[in-house]
């Protein structure tokens, strides 16, 4: 099948695509020990891509001594201008092979070519952002009593683990990698089993770009064995994982049991989106399709739990299934609006969540079944839109992850705020006003880590991102990620 698509394709991505895939573990390009692979598949049509290692505990184990020996001989010693420098450079690397890049994310996650560009310009922005930072960590000196002094040093942890997911592999890999590498740390990243392909390819030009063999490792392979190995090795400092809160409470129990690693989370979530209405409708309809849809909906601040006041209800509703039924659907390679379920399995788990919201009660007005005839061999669904008015039905409350509106009316502004909260999640939120009072009041009484106005997944490399409640804890992003990846020590001396 790959032949199908050849003529779509850079020479550089065939190329990579025609080379055994194969993991980056200090500095050499290696198969799993005992052979193992398993298969990436496109998910516009179910063909196999290629095959990829499935690193064992004996694999991991290998990339985690190559990344201490460097990071205790070298890495912690390399002058912080040089590191911002090697950083730089791997930021042009990503934006010369910026096609590839794109390609490659479009092949193994499904999603449209346009949408990959700003995944990977997100990404080179990261690489970029936190290049200016290993110049800039610093201590404080401290007013303590006594003829003594006391100062502090902000120090890399030494080996971190990356786990990453599916929905956006390589900008997740970038909002790890990049504060983990300027922080001082060397790295164990493991893209998730679905979508390897962008992350071995960064591997290249990790080396390419100079950095020490063992400083950067790319391992491979599901979260049994991979994943797990990363997160019970006694030599690992810490992970950073972002995936299903499934696993992030399972993370935290290996962490307990292993060597009391430091964890950070960024988890799912079910972020209400709130249309009053004295919001500017004109915005509103241009892009509260894509707060509810974007990705396919496989995106951890998707705007899944639509909240619209009753008075402009009817008529945002109207809109919204206007836009939604006008969204285009196909192979990412022809830059449709939506591209597929990340596999065949998250086609059923968000099919299930359908059959059930319609059992609960829900009034489906919009989508709700597989797509078939020319697309039947890939994994898409329709946008499909619910109405309801029980905050308790499944669709209501739980993730989703695809793409599925549970649109619901409200009163006041108290009841909404109510209503916002009335979840175990913490992710994200959304209010659309031209009261930026009771917008503001909005943003602090509801319980997330993100609140957006007048916009939705506003996003920067500068400002912190994670979840409030199960949604996660620590922050990625902005100078919260500094923290995240260092310790800091305390030093006293006495005069
Ligand atoms: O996630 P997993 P799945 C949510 C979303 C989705 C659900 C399931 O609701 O429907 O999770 O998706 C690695 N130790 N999100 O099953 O399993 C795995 O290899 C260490 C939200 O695909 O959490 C992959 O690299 N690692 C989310 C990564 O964890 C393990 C994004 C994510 O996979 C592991 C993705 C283990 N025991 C899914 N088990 C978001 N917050 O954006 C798995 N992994």
């Amino acid at each position: 099948m790959l032949s199908e698509i050849t003529t779509k394709l850079q020479e550089k991505t065939l190329r990579f695509l025609e080379s055994p895939q194969k993991m980056l573990v200090n500095g050499e390009w290696v198969a799993a020990k005992d052979a193992q692979t398993c298969p990436t598949v496109n998910p516009a049509n179910g063909t196999v891509i290629a095959e990829i290692p499935i690193a064992s505990a004996e694999d991991v184990d290998q990339a985690v001594k190559a990344a201490r020996t460097v990071f205790e001989q070298e890495w912690k010693y390399t002058a912080p201008a040089e590191k911002a420098q090697l950083m730089w450079t791997l930021a042009d690397l990503m934006e010369r092979d910026k096609q590839v890049l794109m390609e490659l994310e479009c092949l193994d996650n499904g999603k449209p070519l346009e949408k990959a560009a700003y995944d990977v310009d997100s990404a080179i922005a990261h690489f970029r952002y936190y290049a200016g930072w290993p110049t800039k960590i610093e201590g404080n000196t401290l007013p303590v009593a006594g003829n003594r002094m006391a100062f502090t040093r902000r120090e890399a942890l030494g080996v971190v683990g990356l786990i990453v997911p599916w929905n956006f592999p390589i900008m997740m890999a970038a909002w790890k990698l990049a504060p983990a590498l300027a922080c001082g740390n060397t790295c164990i990243l493991k893209p998730a089993e679905q979508t390897p392909l962008t992350a071995l390819y960064l591997g290249k030009l990790v080396t390419e770009a100079g950095f020490p063999a063992g400083v950067v490792n790319v391992v491979t392979g599901p979260g049994l064995p991979t994943g797990e190995a990363i997160c019970a090795h006694m030599d690992v400092d810490k992970v950073s994982f972002t995936g299903s809160t499934a696993v992030g409470r399972r993370i935290m129990e290996t962490a307990a049991k292993s060597n009391l690693k430091k964890v950070s989370l960024e988890l799912g979530g079910k972020s209400p989106n709130v249309i009053m209405k004295d919001a500017d409708l004109e915005q509103v309809l241009e892009s509260v399709h894509w707060c509810s849809f974007y990705n396919s909906g496989q995106e951890c601040t998707l705007g899944s739990r639509l909240y619209i006041q009753k008075e402009i209800y009817d008529q945002v509703l109207e809109g919204l299934i206007q836009k939604a039924s006008q969204l285009t659907i196909g192979n990412g390679l022809e830059n449709p609006d939506l591209g597929p379920m990340i596999s065949e399995q998250q086609l059923h788990r968000v099919s299930e969540y359908i059959v059930k919201g319609k059992e609960e009660g829900a009034e489906l007005l919009l989508g709700g079944a597989r797509v078939e005839g020319a697309l039947a061999d890939g994994y898409f669904l329709p946008p499909t839109i619910f109405a309801h008015q029980n905050d308790e039905l499944s669709i209501a409350k739980e993730e989703i992850f695809g793409p599925v509106a549970a649109v619901s009316s409200f009163d006041n502004l108290e009841e909404i705020i109510h209503r916002a909260n009335n979840t175990p999640y913490g992710l994200a939120a959304a209010i659309w006003s031209r009261d930026l009072k009771q917008a503001y009041h909005f943003a602090n009484e509801v319980k997330a880590g993100t609140i957006w106005i007048n916009g939705y997944d506003m996003f920067d490399a500068a400002v912190p991102f994670g979840g409030f409640k199960e949604s996660g804890m620590g922050k990625e992003m902005g100078k919260s990620a500094i923290d995240l990846y260092t310790q800091e020590k305390a030093i006293w001396t006495a005069l």
